[in-house]
This record gives structure tokens, C-alpha cells and sequence, in this order.
């Protein structure tokens, strides 16, 4: 399969609050560089990716985000008493007035949802390069002669819970929904994102939640109990336009590969029926049973079955990089699921 990188991603270190503690985020440089290296040892074949299309991103995420993003790490180094990564602490919650603040601490707030996530130095260039390697595992698709082409956008950060104007759990830039509207604008007619990450793509969900043109399905640990917790319950399907367009799969901790394989028959069954013309997955090892901050049971060897399943739609795919946290098992695991698609 096609695989998109790059090393940019390495200039990216958050941190992230986790109890009572700043410690690393858990998405650190060594997770792509292990897939990386996996990955070259099954001789898949790689390109490096184009510029981003600013005109995409702005299809995707608002300018005032962007603008932020762009900018936070160097409005955050003029504050007196700044420490190693900018974090949201204060948010915009129930009975508030969400009026953006002129205040980089308040817009820290404003443009996040998770204290699970930090900006730092890198981070503007790891997620904007991030983005631009889906924008070019999607045009790898769109552009390729192969009746059923798939490429693999080793994206980090990840990006399916970044929505159109807010950042957490690891997420900036929402790297499935840019793939998503890259294929879209390049003819497809509908397309369809599998969400197969441990956590609700929550982020995505929102982007498309009032469309038509996307049909997002995703199958994730139950939010009554696992992160995002405010999304991805099985009642949310949709509105407006997109009434009937979202399809949230919800999972009890402890879930293996015969009650998720139900869920993505599912899921599968309602992509057949959407009319998409190609799909992105959102593709999480963070399923696997040895993941350090998940609750599922899956195995290494259930990978290739998944793919082989989702393959089996018979559509243009891209695949790009969510989470996956075992790290000595995570470049066997991608590599093990791209192998599904022969
Ligand atoms: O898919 N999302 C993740 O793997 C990150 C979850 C972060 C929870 N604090
Ligand atoms: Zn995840």
C-alpha cells in the first residue's frame, strides 16, 4: 500500500494533565516512527506529503482556529510566567457566555475541550504536516488508476477529535474529515468515514453532523464510561441534513472481537447502503487488548480480518493514523491491519 509520512511529527512533545500530574502525552514521536519502521520492513512503498491546501483546511476548520493555532505557541512564550506547553484550563460550559476571550489563556479554553492536550512548539508544524499527509493519501486515491486504490496517511498528532474550532485528546487538526472533504471536492458524490479508534471521534462526528454528503460511522468504548464522555452515544444520528447520517456504535469496556465484529457488520451494512464512493478509516490500534489506556480486547491477528472485511466494500479507501498506545505492539498491529487490504 501507498504510505504517507513524514518526521515532522517528531518536533511535536505535549504533555498532557493526567490526574494531578503534567506528564508526556501519551501520543508521543515514538509511536509513527515504530509504525514507520514496521511499515518498511513489510516493504510498503512511501512518498513524502505535498503542501497543504489552505482553501481544504479552511473547508474543514474555521480561519479564527486556525489563526490560534498558528499562533499560540509564540503569543504563549511572551507570557511571564510560561511553562513548557499551553493548556486549556477554563472553558465555556453550561450557562456560560461563549464570546471568544481577547486573552490567551481564555482562548486556550475557547478553542479546546480536554486538559489532555497542550500546545508546544511543534505542534502547529506536526498537525498542519499531519493534515497535509490526508490531503495527500487522499489525492493518492482520487488520482490513482487502480480500480480499488488505498493508501495509508500515517498521520500524528491524530486528529478525530479535533472539531471545527477546538483541540483535545491529542487532536488539532482533524486529519479524516480533511481527507474526507478532499475526496468530496474532487468528485465524489458521498463519502463515508469508518471510525475504528478505541474513543469516540467525536470531532468528526460534529464536523458532519448536519451533512448528508458524509455518512460517519463509528465503533468506540461507551461514553457513559470512556473519553470523549459528552458524545458518541447510540442517539446521536444526525441532524437537519444530516439526519440519519451518523451512526455511533457504543461498546462496554471489556469488549472483544466477536461483539465488535457484530458492530462493524453493521456499520459495514450501512456504508453498503449509503451510496458513499469511497471511505476514510480512522484507523486506532488503541482497540488492542494491550493497550495501556483503553479497554477492549482485540488482537493482533483480528487486524487483517477487520481490514479484509472493510476491503471487501469494494471502495477507494484512505486509512489514516488515530490512536494506539502499545507501543511495542503498534507498528505490528498497522502493519498487520494494511496487510487486509492485500
Ligand atoms: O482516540 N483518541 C485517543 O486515543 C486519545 C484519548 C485521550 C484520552 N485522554
Ligand atoms: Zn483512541
Amino acid at each position: 500500500m501507498l504510505v504517507v509520512r513524514s518526521d515532522v511529527h517528531r518536533q511535536h512533545h505535549s504533555l498532557e494533565l493526567a490526574g494531578s500530574e503534567l506528564i508526556k502525552s501519551w501520543d508521543g514521536p515514538d509511536r509513527a516512527d515504530l509504525i514507520s519502521a514496521a511499515l518498511m520492513e513489510a516493504e510498503h512503498e512511501f512518498v513524502a506529503p505535498d503542501t497543504l491546501d489552505r482553501d481544504l483546511l479552511t473547508r474543514v476548520h474555521s480561519a479564527d482556529y486556525i489563526t490560534f493555532l498558528k499562533t499560540a505557541w509564540s503569543r504563549w512564550t511572551e507570557q511571564p510566567d510560561a511553562g513548557s506547553a499551553a493548556i486549556g484550563f477554563t472553558w465555556p460550559v453550561r450557562g456560560m457566555n461563549s464570546t471568544i476571550p481577547e486573552s490567551l489563556i481564555g482562548q486556550l479554553g475557547y478553542y479546546s475541550f480536554a486538559a489532555d492536550c497542550s500546545i508546544v512548539a511543534g505542534t502547529w508544524n506536526a498537525a498542519s504536516e499531519a493534515a497535509a499527509i490526508a490531503q495527500t493519501a487522499a489525492d493518492a486515491v482520487i488520482n490513482s488508476s487502480d480500480p480499488n486504490p488505498t493508501a495509508f496517511g500515517l498521520c500524528r498528532p491524530p486528529g478525530h477529535h479535533a472539531g471545527v474550532d477546538q483541540f483535545g485528546g491529542y487532536c488539532y487538526l482533524n486529519n479524516a474529515a480533511i481527507a474526507a472533504q478532499r475526496l468530496l471536492d474532487k468528485g465524489a458524490s458521498r463519502v463515508a468515514v469508518l471510525d475504528v479508534d478505541y474513543h469516540h471521534g467525536n470531532g468528526t462526528q460534529s464536523i458532519f453532523y448536519e451533512r448528508s454528503d458524509v455518512l460517519f460511522a463509528s465503533i468506540h468504548a461507551d461514553p457513559k464510561v470512556e473519553f470523549p464522555y459528552f458524545a458518541g452515544h447510540a442517539g446521536e444520528t444526525g441532524t437537519g441534513a444530516g439526519a440519519g447520517w451518523n451512526l455511533n456504535l457504543p461498546l462496554p469496556h471489556g469488549t472483544g472481537i466477536e461483539s465488535w465484529g457484530a458492530a462493524l457488520n453493521l456499520a459495514l451494512g450501512r456504508i453498503a447502503d449509503s451510496g458513499a464512493e469511497a471511505i476514510v478509516v480512522s484507523l486506532g490500534v488503541d482497540t488492542f487488548k494491550g493497550d495501556p489506556i483503553s479497554r477492549f480486547l482485540l488482537d493482533t491477528s483480528d487486524y487483517p480480518v477487520i481490514a479484509a472485511r472493510i476491503a471487501g466494500l469494494g471502495l477507494p479507501t484512505v486509512v489514516v493514523q488515530e490512536g494506539g498506545y502499545a507501543v511495542e505492539a503498534i507498528g505490528t498491529n498497522v502493519a498487520a491491519f494494511l496487510t487486509g487490504f492485500g
